[in-house]
């Protein structure tokens, strides 16, 4: 199946839904088990390409095996809009494994309904206070948390907590509504609840937990003596990549299968979710089809997080900056393929913590050869968004262990420079290269308008940005010398010559780091 498919022809294949199930090629897998007899169970906030591609395919292999009630109401709070997508597909829509070559096909059930919260909140409460939920799974990006990257802590200038605090009752932010959806269970059935995060942010169930009981405690009617008694946040950590869906994606499908679905979803093979055993009420037993439940996440998620998400940042921002559209194509380069590997091997892999059952070293080889799939489009641009929410697990902690023994950080602060330079690059005086989305994308652009050029100057005004930098690292001599050094090289003529200089000599590189071009 190629990228580049034909147009398709004038008449409009019929879009898929329950009726079109018995009538579809026979390679493609269908859902296994009654759909008519699912109940909902578990709802989901952020129905985007991941969930679609991860926690929906657990429960829908749980269905398959294990048939209960753990159907997904899925339910967005922000863009996309569902109802014409997954709404009109009655929940269904088509599963791609794409390996290089390789396609398999294969429709999902567990989705039974969707719901659009985006105006207002009430549609989403109205499901998530309702007594058939018992788990709340969400994948809300790292912003949606509405928390202080550096710390953790509750945002409590963040706009949408400003007001969501002056008005409880009619939140939109994700801490606004849960906390809003907590308190409407204790005023009715009271039943318990687990809160899921499946975002990557590092110990994604204990910042969940901080947000909402920061937002409940301010409430200050006994709701966070209520959660701690009948709400249980387990960290987790989720893994498959599965880019945007693209027009591209859903032609495909079209050509190769005959039927039209609007919300298809690609991804590779590899899919992993580690959950900490710490639940509320029932759960969905997903450690049957392949999760797995553990006391303790931290060591996977450190694992997943600085070597797979590390590797993914870096080629994103070393990627653009040498004229790389996808992951793959970044890999594809020798160069940066050596780079990132070097990276991962030397620096971030002393900082890991011993992992059951996993080699770290087999690890990083196997996250690289991951993310060589050509079949996976996944664009430099789109892994390079809220950087600024995601360098501090990828990068920035990794950085602080090394610092913390004295360990060289060399390669590490490289792809921090790289995201500087990104959005550096997306401003008025560098020329707007290209769009950029990060929350602090403005302020960035804002420094180097006032700034210029000068690398010192920029990395001084840029590492002061708290939220990002804590303290301690912003004041090492060290990390701010590795951080003006990749300035200086990677906003110049020629970012690439300053990646091959320091792949080449880690150690060299900041005493002889080529000169700026004009
Ligand atoms: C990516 C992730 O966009 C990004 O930030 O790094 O979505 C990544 O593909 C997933 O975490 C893989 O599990």
């Amino acid at each position: 199946m190629g990228d580049r498919s034909e147009p398709v022809s004038a008449v409009r294949a019929e879009s898929l839904g329950p009726a079109l199930l018995s009538c579809l090629p026979s390679e493609v897998r269908k859902p296994a088990y009654d759909r008519a007899a699912m109940r909902p169970g578990i709802a989901h906030i952020g129905v985007g390409a991941f969930h679609r591609c991860h926690q929906a395919e657990y429960t829908d292999d749980l269905l398959a095996n294990h048939f209960d009630r753990w159907g997904l109401v899925g339910i967005n709070i922000r863009p996309p809009l569902l109802a014409e997508t997954l709404g009109r597909q009655h929940g269904l829509y088509t599963r791609l494994i794409r390996q290089n070559d390789e396609v398999e096909a294969r429709i999902i059930g567990s989705i039974i309904r969707v719901i659009d919260s985006q105006g207002s909140a009430r549609p989403a409460l109205e499901v998530l206070a309702s007594s058939d939920i018992e788990m709340v799974t969400m994948t809300v990006t790292e912003k949606g948390y509405c928390h202080v990257p550096s710390n953790g802590a509750l945002d409590l200038d963040h706009p949408d907590i400003v007001h969501d605090l002056a008005n409880p009752q009619a939140p939109r932010s994700v801490p606004g509504i849960l906390a809003r959806a907590l308190e409407l269970r204790t005023g009715s059935h009271g039943r318990p609840v687990t809160l899921l995060s499946c975002d990557n942010i590092p110990t994604n169930g204990i910042i969940l937990g901080n947000v909402v009981r920061a937002f409940a405690e301010r409430r200050g009617n006994g709701l966070v003596d209520w959660i701690a008694s009948n709400v249980t946040f387990p960290s987790a950590m989720v893994d498959r990549i599965a880019p945007a869906t693209t027009e591209v994606d859903i032609a495909a499908v079209e050509k190769r299968f005959g039927y039209r679905d609007s919300a298809v979803v690609v991804g590779e093979r590899f899919r992993q979710w580690v959950i900490e055993d710490r639940f509320a009420g029932r759960v969905p037993r997903w450690d049957l089809v392949g999760a797995t439940f553990v006391n303790d996440v931290t060591p996977f998620e450190h694992l997943k997080m600085r070597v797979l998400n590390g590797a993914q940042t870096t080629l994103s921002y070393l990627g653009v900056l040498g004229g790389f559209e996808h992951t793959s194509d970044a890999m594809a380069d020798p160069l940066l393929a050596g780079f990132a590997r070097r990276m991962l091997m030397e620096e971030t892999l002393p900082t890991l913590m011993p992992v059951p059952g996993i080699s770290p070293a087999a690890y990083v080889e196997q996250s690289l050869a991951r993310l060589t799939n050509t079949a996976i489009r996944h664009r430099n641009h789109q892994i390079a968004t809220d950087g600024s929410q995601k360098i501090v697990q990828r990068l920035l902690n990794p950085i602080r262990d090394r610092l913390a023994k004295g360990d060289n950080i060399t390669l590490l602060s490289v792809p921090v420079a790289g995201w500087m330079a990104y959005l550096i690059k997306a401003s008025a005086r560098f020329g707007r290269a290209w769009q950029v989305s990060d929350p602090f994308a403005e302020k960035i652009a804002e420094i180097a308008d006032r700034v210029g050029a000068d690398s010192k100057e920029l990395a001084n005004a840029i590492l002061a940005i708290n939220a990002i930098f804590d303290r301690s690292l912003a004041a090492s001599d060290m990390f701010r010398a590795n951080v003006v050094a990749g300035l200086d090289g990677l906003l110049s003529d020629d970012p690439m010559a300053f990646v091959r200089h320091v792949r080449a000599d880690p150690i060299d590189a900041r005493l002889k780091r080529p000169a700026r071009s004009a």
